[in-house]
């Protein structure tokens, strides 16, 4: 090798170097954009739960899941995601409305998404993981679970029921649940 070649070589490395360089700081430079002056985050909804006895008290307990349309109008679905199944498997939303998905789980990391939505998050134990969205189209929407969470994973799925605006009733209690629909 002779000392042209050398430096031929040399002087292409300083190039793909500054190259890189630039990469990176272009990359940090909108991360930092995206977090401090467009307020783009991860999702900072930190609420706890007890995943020891998540299914015995407070909100996630049995009679508390499904769909209810709270008191002040708010319609919200609220799910166990635990290995290797949601509880409940099928939940009824309506259509061209806000509402809320609440998530939380009592062993393991979940994911869940709706497909067909851009409705996409973790469901970490300890936490509640909660999605506000507004479903365009009718249907039943499979969501799987998306993090592998043992054995049982692949069987992991749950339905999400949206139903036409005029035929979400709500029943007294304002709980509406899959089989009534
Ligand atoms: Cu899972």
């Amino acid at each position: 090798m002779n000392a042209s070649t050398e430096k031929d070589i040399a002087r292409a490395e300083t190039r793909w170097l500054v190259v890189v360089i630039a990469c990176v700081s272009l990359i940090m430079v909108m991360v930092i954009v995206a977090g401090v002056v467009m307020h783009i985050n991860p999702p900072s909804n930190i609420e706890r739960t007890k995943p020891q006895d998540l299914h015995l008290s407070a909100e996630f307990t049995e009679a508390n899941l499904g769909t209810r349309v709270e008191a002040n109008g708010q319609i919200t679905a609220r799910i166990v995601a635990t290995q290797f199944a949601f509880v409940p498997r099928c939940v009824v939303l309506p259509a061209e409305t806000p509402v809320t998905l609440r998530f939380s789980s009592p062993d393991v990391v979940h994911g869940i998404l709706v497909s067909g939505t851009n409705v996409n998050t973790m469901v970490v134990p300890g936490y509640v993981a909660q999605v506000h969205t507004v479903f365009r189209k009718t249907g039943d929407l499979l969501m799987p679970c998306h993090e592998y969470c043992g054995l049982g994973h692949s069987e992991m799925v749950a339905t999400v029921r949206v139903v036409p605006k005029a035929d979400f009733k709500p029943g007294p209690d304002g709980r509406v649940a899959c089989a009534a629909q």
